[in-house]
């Protein structure tokens, strides 16, 4: 039988052999992936553990909140803020950040996480997932405030998802490339199923929700035509459609596979650059992505330099397979040049 490697020895030797990381980022991890595997039983639970349907509150962008939405936050900061990693966490699901309570010892990090992304699937048995990422907390003597969390995700240090599918699988980046571990339930640990993820440059395959065609801008309209012209198309292939409504099934999927995976900007709500977030899951999502060999983009601008004014930014996302993204950027840089002779 080959050697299997637990996600506890791979982050060991991140650390003591390819020195990638610091003692403390890998006890932080470890942290956020003991976190992922008691959200994993809580989902598993479903019906029979009472955990599924709305909970009667919203979060902070007017969303209804489910149960589950609340307990994996909770999970998430009850795992966390005594451990000594971190000085603040963000959660899409609350409106300030979370100071580490003074009675716990302080730590270098700040954890920004989409406790339960696909929240739409929860009661109807689909993929979910957590999402997450890792910044360092800018270094002054002063008390962290949302300032500290407003980093490029060029700055992240550590991100990744836990799928709760078939299997619960968590890919991870260090900046080292792409590795996932599935959660072996009998022995209680993620253990590693691939390293070096890459994602075909290539693909017949683009997720996007097509019931909202008509609201898209002129680039996203003509790339998503000429892939639904196939082979009589300028693209002389046919591609395949695929929409989960879950980004971290629709991502994993992607990295596992190839694809392109859109939500962007739209005419429904025109003064939201999108409708995902930028910091709890276009970043951490477009670094795992481009960690794979993809690209990542909202369609001007590479994702991990866009630089967040806000806590809850949104923003429109483009990513996956390199060529497809960057295809689809062309169109964008096409139609404003367009737009600028028409002007001039
Ligand atoms: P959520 O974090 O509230 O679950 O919202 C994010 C989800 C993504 O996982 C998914 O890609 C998208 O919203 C689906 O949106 P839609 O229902 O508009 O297709
Ligand atoms: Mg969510």
């Amino acid at each position: 039988m080959s050697k299997r490697i637990s996600l506890t020895r791979y982050l060991v030797e991140q650390q003591r052999v390819n020195g990638h990381i610091p003692a403390q980022l890998r006890l932080l991890l470890e942290v956020v992936s003991r976190a992922c595997k008691r959200i994993s039983f809580e989902v598993n639970k479903g019906a029979l553990g009472g955990v599924l349907g709305a909970a009667g509150s919203e979060n902070v962008q007017g969303e209804v909140q489910k149960k589950l939405d609340i307990i994996a936050n909770e999970v998430l900061i009850e795992a966390n803020e005594w451990g000594g990693h971190l000085a603040a966490m963000a959660s899409e699901e609350m409106e300030g950040i979370y100071l580490v309570p003074n009675r716990y010892p302080q730590g270098e990090y700040l954890l920004l996480f989409d406790p339960l992304d696909g929240s739409s699937n929860i009661d109807v048995n689909v993929s979910i997932g957590t999402i997450f990422s890792v910044l360092e907390k800018p270094q002054d003597q002063r008390g962290v405030t949302v300032d500290d969390f407003l980093q490029a995700g060029a700055k992240q240090v550590a991100a990744g998802y836990c799928i709760f599918g078939p299997q619960s699988t968590l890919a991870l980046t260090v900046g080292n490339g792409v590795a996932m571990f599935t959660l072996d339930r009998e022995q209680g640990s993620f253990v590693l199923i691939e390293d070096g993820v890459k994602i075909p440059e290539d693909t017949k395959e683009f997720s996007i929700n097509m019931s909202n065609m008509r609201h898209w801008d002129p680039a996203v309209r003509r790339y998503i035509d000429e892939c639904l012209q196939g082979e009589d198309g300028p693209r002389g292939k046919n591609f395949n459609m695929r929409w989960i409504a879950s980004m971290v099934a629709d991502i994993h999927r992607i990295l596992t596979r190839g694809g392109i995976f859109m939500y962007p900007w739209d005419k429904r709500e025109p003064h939201k650059p999108g409708k995902l977030r930028l910091m709890y899951e276009a970043n951490p999502m477009g670094w795992l992505i481009e960690q794979a060999g993809g690209a990542a983009t909202n369609g001007r601008q590479r994702i991990l330099e866009v630089q967040p004014t806000q806590l809850h930014e949104r923003v429109s996302v483009i990513m996956g397979s390199k060529n497809e993204v960057e295809r689809v950027q062309r169109y964008y840089a096409e139609y404003d040049a367009e737009q600028q002779a028409v002007s001039a």
